[in-house]
């Protein structure tokens, strides 16, 4: 992460060393030149600021082919098993965590964040089932709208809610079109946000609407089977709907295999996102073969 920041930094200082170089000897005309390059370079550096986790994201894709995410939810991983848990994520070359959930009874965002920050240098991304959610300890937050659905409190109502404590805590909003996909079962995001998934066997409405919300603007869509949803979304949905976009689709809910996040990623998915199978320490010694099979480029 360290890195990552310096060499961004580094870019947008560079390029005001390069209109120092290039245009200070042919002043005034240089010095006009040098004035908009300037301002050029700082706009940069702002924008790269505000965007930094988006970019992130973009970068590790670029390098690795596709980026893994693991879901963590406070009631399920907390105090030292937390501790434990994001130290061999970082190891096993996880990319980022996202944090929260549909429903949380005990489990303190807050506290979660901050441990995370304490012990590990990845990002730290809220993925939020409800404006309480928003924390100002995170480093960016899925501003997830529930696009599958036509609930309007979950495609705008909670944002209205949301943004200006976003814009108070200087959190960075990555927008992103979630779609739920029927997967074999009622899921608790089904269940809570009142909409109905999108039929499996409907990959052209899938992309449909994904492409929908590209055309809106949003960054990721979010191909979302549930947390621990007994089927993973198909793989022909997560084709027919990345082969259409032009933005980067995340897939999650029921995969619990590595040959499982593999084949995801050979169908097009550019972030691949587990949960609920790591909450089991059993299945710990599994992180680098799950981080292997995401990471398509690497491996090649
Ligand atoms: C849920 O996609 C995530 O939002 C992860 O799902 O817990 O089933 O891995 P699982």
């Amino acid at each position: 992460m360290l890195k990552w920041l310096l060499a961004h930094y580094k870019k947008s200082l560079s390029l005001h060393y390069i209109c120092i170089i290039i245009f200070v000897p042919f002043i005034p005309k240089g010095k006009i030149a040098f004035v908009i390059f300037s301002k050029l370079g700082i706009f940069w550096k702002n924008y790269s600021d505000l965007m930094k986790i988006y970019n992130y994201l973009l970068d590790t894709i670029e390098c690795k082919g596709a980026a893994y995410l693991i879901l963590i939810d406070p009631d399920k991983i907390a105090g030292n098993k937390l501790i434990s848990f994001v130290k061999k994520c970082e190891e096993a070359g996880v990319d980022g965590l996202l944090i929260g959930g549909s429903l949380m009874m005990n489990g303190n965002l807050a506290k979660t964040l901050t441990d995370i920050k304490q012990n590990c240098t990845l990002p730290a991304i809220v993925f939020p089932g409800g404006e309480s959610q928003v924390s100002p300890n995170a480093d960016a937050i899925l501003y997830l709208s529930l696009i599958s659905g036509r609930n309007a409190e979950h495609l705008i109502g909670k944002h209205v809610l949301a943004a200006p404590l976003i814009k108070h805590f200087g959190i960075e909003p990555i927008s992103t079109g979630y779609m739920l996909i029927e997967s074999g079962s009622v899921t608790t995001v089904e269940y809570i946000s009142g909409s109905r998934p999108i039929p499996r066997n409907k990959p052209e409405i899938a992309a449909a609407t994904a492409l929908a919300a590209q055309f809106l603007g949003m960054k990721f869509i979010y191909l979302e089977a549930g947390s621990g949803a007994k089927l993973p979304v198909p793989d022909e949905m997560v084709g027919c709907v990345s082969s259409l976009l032009d933005i980067p689709v995340i897939v999650g809910g029921g995969i619990t295999t590595p040959q499982c996040a593999r084949k995801k990623v050979e169908c097009g998915a550019k972030i691949i996102v587990t949960g609920n199978y790591f909450e089991d320490e059993q299945n710990w010694n599994s992180l680098t073969e799950f981080s292997k099979s995401v990471h398509v480029k690497l491996d090649s």
